[in-house]
């Protein structure tokens, strides 16, 4: 007998997460070409220069000194990308992949670096030293200036971190890692969509940072699979690639081998329909939200960590928080057990008014 379909997820009481809905056009381009592999550009032409176009629009996102000439890939996600910033680093460390000294290769990221990092670490076999974040829950400049030395590979920094949103100080880190004869990479796979419409003092074309990586699937309001890894010099990208002899290309710097072809197109058709005006509302649609929450939670009496990135976390107990999952609202933790809400562009105004109905419905 078959089986009924399972529904899809609904986004309506979805706090938790860092991907939304995609844009239809989105959709739509990622259907088209669900049956291409970008992994073989010399057979699936067309999908290889909508890579292409990925490549120089999430480049002139971040502010590439000069987007079509930005390196990069569409990656799986976030980890993917994350994965291969901290191998291309190692790999030019050592001065190539099979490299001499294995062991003495090591990678400094703040506490909140995302749990990629332990994988790219453990998968790489690079020592990945941890350092503690400063009272605003960012990277503690000191603390990686005394981290690295002259086995440091590479200087980590995120813009946008997955607990608290949370934006590191990346031209110090920047001054840091060159100091030190290391590279940088600004995770920003989740920020990366809304930086260009936050006040900064800083810009990716002023910062000299190496690698980045910043997610169409999460903040771009592209489908899954739709990670984007950039770099400043072709080099980067050099580092990764291995010999393909029987393929019609070269070489290939992927992790993957066949790729998500509706990954890459979706991503690109929703840069298309998003940039920058859709995406400069959401961002700011987003940003009124958390504030808007940030300061509901605060008049419940609740401890709230102000929101800089659109996600607020606040000290809300365990019952609470259980009760909140109880009524159907997807919600989560971070790792000291604060309530965490992601302002995602399917999160509206009045998705969170009824969340803080139900909140005092339970506090009653
Ligand atoms: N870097 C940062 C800053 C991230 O927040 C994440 C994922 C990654 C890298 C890894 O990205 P991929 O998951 O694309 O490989 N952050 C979320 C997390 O791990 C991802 C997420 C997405 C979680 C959707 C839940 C969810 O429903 O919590």
């Amino acid at each position: 007998m078959r089986q009924p379909e399972p529904e899809p997820q609904s986004f309506d009481r979805v706090l938790s997460s860092m991907c939304t809905e995609p844009h239809p056009d989105a959709s739509a381009a990622a259907e088209r070409f669900l049956a291409t592999n970008p992994g073989d550009p010399a057979t699936y032409e067309s999908v290889a220069e909508l890579e292409a176009r990925a490549v120089e629009g999430l480049a002139r996102l971040a502010d590439h000194p000069a987007p079509a000439d930005a390196a990069g890939y569409v990656t799986s996600g976030g980890t993917e990308a994350n994965i291969q910033a901290v191998r291309s680093a190692r790999n030019r460390h050592r001065g190539s992949e099979g490299g001499r000294d294995a062991a003495a290769v090591n990678v400094v990221a703040p506490e909140s670096a995302h749990f990629s990092f332990t994988k790219a670490a453990a998968l790489l076999d690079v020592e990945l030293r941890t350092v503690p974040l400063d009272d605003g829950y960012r990277a503690d400049t000191d603390a990686v200036a005394a981290a690295v030395d002259d086995t440091t590979a590479l200087v980590v920094g995120v813009a946008g971190s997955t607990e608290y949103g949370r934006v590191d100080p990346i031209p110090e880190l920047a001054a840091i890692a060159d100091e030190a004869g290391a590279r940088l990479h600004v995770d920003a796979a989740w920020g990366g969509f809304v930086l260009p419409f936050t006040d900064r003092d800083w810009s990716f074309a002023d910062a000299p940072v190496d690698t980045l990586t910043i997610d169409p699937h999460k903040f771009g309001q592209a489908p899954v699979p739709s990670g984007g890894l950039l770099a400043r010099e072709d080099a980067a990208l050099d580092a990764l690639a291995v010999d393909t002899p029987y393929l019609e290309t070269r070489s290939q710097a992927t992790l993957t081998g066949t790729r998500s072809g509706a990954g890459v197109a979706g991503a690109v058709a929703a840069m298309d329909a998003l940039w920058p005006d859709g995406y400069r509302e959401a961002a700011e649609r987003a940003a009124d939200n958390a504030d808007w929450l940030a300061e509901g939670l605060a008049d419940r009496g609740y401890d709230v960590v102000e929101p800089e990135l659109p996600l607020v976390a606040a000290d809300v107990p365990e019952p609470t928080f259980a009760a909140l999952r109880d009524a159907g609202w997807k919600v989560s933790r971070t790792g000291a057990g604060e309530l965490r809400v992601v302002c995602m562009p399917h999160v509206t105004r009045s998705t969170l008014r009824a969340f803080l109905d139900d909140l005092d419905r339970i506090r009653r």
